[in-house]
Formats: C-alpha cells, structure tokens, sequence
C-alpha cells in the first residue's frame, strides 16, 4: 500500500470511531426541521448528506478542508517556477485532511502518471461516436468504456468483505483520475483536431501533462490550467455532480459508475455547462453588436432583454451561494496579471458591473451575484481554447478529484445505500390538514 493509501487509511479509521461515538451518544438530536417548501423547492438547505472534503458557506464561499482558495493559492505545493497551486495537492488535502509537502504532491503526480495508460477500447468507443457528438456525451460514454479496468467491481463479484470495500474503491479513483485528461484530450483533439493526437509527457505534472495533450505550451495556459484544475475541484456535497455520484456510490456501483452519474449531471446547463453557455451568451452579443466590447448600457440591455425571453443569465446565481463566488474572484485576479486587456475579460468584468443590480431588481433571483462559470470561459479563449462546447470536460476533470476523493471516504467509513422519504401532495395536503387542525 502506497503510503498516501496509508495515511488517508489512518485519518478514516479515527473519524469512523468518532462518528461511532457521535451516533450513539447524539444519534437522536434533531439536526433541522424540514418545510414543505424545501421539499417541493429542491431540498435547498436540509442538512441531510455529509461530505468531508469541503464546506460551502453562503457568504464567504468555499473551503476545503477548512483553507480558502486565497489561502490554498498560497499554501499548496506549486510547479518548480509556478504560480499557481498544483492540483494533486488539493487532492491530498481533501483526501487526507493535511496541507501536503512538495515530496506528496510529488508522489500523486508520479503515481497517477504511471497510471495514465488508457486501454485500447476506450478509444474505439469514443471513436463509435460521430465526431459532432457532444464532448460531455463522449467524455461521459468514455468513463463507462474504461469501466471494464474496475478493481472494485472485480473484487466485489469475487465477494470481498465490507470492510475492504474502500481499498479497492481508493485503487479505482486513483486509476480513473489519472486515465481522465487522457480520455478528455483525446476527445478535443478528435474532434477539433482532425483526430491529430498527442502523447502524454510522463514527466509533467497532471495538469500541465493535460495542457500539452490539449496542445498547448504556453506556461501561461499551463498555470491556468492548474488553478482551473483546482478551484473546479469541489463544493460541498449537495450540488448535483457530487450529489450523483455519492448517491450512485452508495448502491455500491463501483466509482466509474458512480462518476459516469456525476458527469451526466455536471453536463447540465443550470450546473456545468453553465460554462460553455456563458460564453456562447457573451458571443451573441458580440456578434449582434459587431464589437468585442459592448459597452455597459448595452451589457444591460442584453441582460434584460435574456430575462424577459424568460431565460436564464447564465454564470450568475446560485443555490446556496450569496455573494460573489471566490472562484470567480481567483479567476478575477488570474486576469489581472495575465490578460487585463482581452476584451472578453474585459467585458466579464463589465457584465459583473452592471449584472447584479438588474438581476437583484427582478426581486425573484436570489443570489444576483457572478458564479464559478462566469469567467471561465473568457480565461480559456484567451489561450486560444475557444471551443466552448468542451468547457464542461474540463471541469468534469477537475471535479473528479472531490467526488473521488468524497467517494473514498463513503466507503471508508461505511456509509449506507442512500434512500430518503419521499411524499406524495396527497401525503403533504393531508400532513399540513391534520397539523392546522392541532394548531
Ligand atoms: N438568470 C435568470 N433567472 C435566474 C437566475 C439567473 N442567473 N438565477 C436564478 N434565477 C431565477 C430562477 O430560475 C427562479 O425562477 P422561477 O421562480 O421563475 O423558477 C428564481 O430566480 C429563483 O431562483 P433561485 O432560488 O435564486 O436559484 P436556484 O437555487 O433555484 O437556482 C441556479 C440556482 C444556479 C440554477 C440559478 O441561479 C441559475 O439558473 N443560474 C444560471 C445558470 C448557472 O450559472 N448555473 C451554474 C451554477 C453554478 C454551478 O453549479 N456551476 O457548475
């Protein structure tokens, strides 16, 4: 056992005793009262799901494990001459709970590199697709083909003990994390490419070894993919992506199954899509304007106009978020240093000036403020990745490294098949009936 198996081994066995303790001391002590209104509103705020990796406050944003993202752009091992935070270290703070040293990160980077290696079929499968299928469909067709490569599905027919259930599960995360930037670049590169491939570069590290497979160099590209790949990583457990595949996981369907489900949902456009349909959002202005930057009264203009077609501005709200996303303002700060003048940025920018105030104004929306997916875009397209319709596959790589690393704890701490209640309005008109009568 590789000594990161270890010590995330070390760090789950305690927690499970805690929990123990926890469920039979506190086990009956009512979190919070459920309102009809949640049940029929998406279940918004019920405290119903645990998730270890990350913490989403509505005011503040994301932590994981507790650090912030301007602490975790600080903290986390970088490339040698890199800017930003290598993606294997939020790995490893997610997975183990500790800030990783540079020999850690070292250590993923040179573990999932090793196992890299994408079978043969894979391809084929891919390649059974027409070229103009939807890459989130033949990214999430791909994670179902290199299913066969599961440890924990083999295992379990040969009919392992529960308590070895999380050895197998760890063995086909790690597999599967480093086997996506393969698949997804592989995916670009055929469809956009005219199926030109690229090898992958054993020496780099996870994100800057994608960058290359994608076909970039530019250092740049490569420091933007690394925070790209880690901001994008996780946010708590309720959203759809790492809600589908902890649900999935917990039939015990092994963690590509589990994962292929997270993806279906991340290809969603009021979740991850909503990436590629901002861009597409901004370029139709762009285009109907014929300038590369429209001015903030027309910005406003389209804003309205989007909302009386009954459509969403997309890149703006959010479930539980209530001020700025941080991940928006990480990508903020990466523009100011390296692309301050693109007029795409610069019109992201204009858009986050005038956008919550019109958005506000409806009365309706409640979170009018700029999310993760409402800079992304204009970031790629700088470097030149402007085929926004493969934006969602690169946050599909990145949030595998929560949901995965969520996935591990699952099983390491043994959770059950998830089943809540569900009611019929028969069931809730009664309920509300016989409780106004009591009152
Ligand atoms: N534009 C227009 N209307 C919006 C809106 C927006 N950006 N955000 C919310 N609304 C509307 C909702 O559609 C809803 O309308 P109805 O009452 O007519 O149904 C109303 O405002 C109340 O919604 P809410 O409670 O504020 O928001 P929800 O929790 O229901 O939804 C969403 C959160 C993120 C889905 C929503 O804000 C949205 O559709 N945003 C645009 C799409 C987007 O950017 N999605 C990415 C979110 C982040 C993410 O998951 N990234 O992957």
């Amino acid at each position: 056992m590789g000594y990161v198996k270890d010590n995330f081994k070390a760090k789950a066995d305690q927690l499970s005793q805690e929990i123990k303790s926890l469920i039979a001391e506190h086990g009956n002590m009512v979190l919070d009262k459920v309102t009809v209104a949640q049940a029929y509103q998406g279940m918004r705020g019920i405290p119903g799901l645990i998730t270890e990796t990350s913490l989403l406050d509505a005011n503040e944003g994301i932590r994981f494990r507790g650090y912030s993202i301007p602490q975790l752009r600080d903290l986390l091992p970088k490339a040698p001459g890199g800017s930003e935070p290598l993606p294997e270290g939020l790995f490893y703070l997610m997975l183990v709970g500790d800030i990783p040293t540079t020999e850690d990160v070292e250590h993923i980077s040179s573990t999932w590199a090793r196992r890299s290696h994408v079978p043969n079929h894979v391809f084929a499968a891919i390649e059974a697709l027409p070229v103009n299928t939807h890459p989130m469909t033949q990214f999430c067709a791909a994670i179902m083909a290199l299913q066969t490569e599961s440890k924990f599905a083999k295992a379990y027919q040969e009919g392992i003990s529960k308590k070895e259930h999380w050895s197998f599960v760890y063995e086909d995360a790690m597999t599967l994390i480093a086997r996506l930037p393969r698949v997804a670049a592989y995916i670009y590169r055929r469809k956009y490419k005219n199926g030109d491939h690229i090898q992958p570069d054993g020496m780099l590290d996870w994100g800057a070894n994608f960058a290359h497979m994608l076909g970039f160099e530019d250092k740049g590209f490569w420091a933007l993919m690394r925070l790209y790949l880690t901001i994008h990583a996780d946010h708590e457990g309720g959203n759809v992506s790492a809600h589908a595949t902890h649900l999935v996981g917990s039939a015990l369907s092994d963690p590509y199954l589990s994962f292929a489900a997270g993806m279906l949902g991340l290809a969603g456009p009021l979740h991850g899509l909503a990436n590629q349909e901002v861009i597409r959002w901004i370029e139709e202005l762009q285009e109907k304007l014929g300038t590369q930057e429209p001015t903030k009264e027309q910005i406003a203009d389209y804003i309205k106009t989007t909302l009386s077609e009954g459509k969403v501005v997309p890149g703006y709200g959010h479930a539980v978020l209530r001020k700025t996303d941080p991940r928006f303002t990480a990508q903020m700060e990466f523009a100011k240093t390296h692309c301050p003048e693109d007029p795409t940025v610069k019109t992201v920018w204009n858009i986050y000036e005038v956008a919550p105030s019109i958005l506000e104004s409806t009365g309706k929306i409640k979170n009018p403020w700029p999310n993760v997916d409402a800079h992304s875009g204009a970031l790629l397209k700088h470097y030149g990745l402007v085929e926004e319709d493969f934006y969602t596959v690169l946050f599909g790589v990145s949030r595998a490294l929560g949901v995965l690393a969520s996935l591990c704890w699952d099983r390491a701490l043994g959770f059950p098949i998830e089943r809540p209640k569900s009611m019929t309005t028969e069931w809730v008109k009664n309920f509300v009936a016989e409780n106004t009568k009591m009152a």
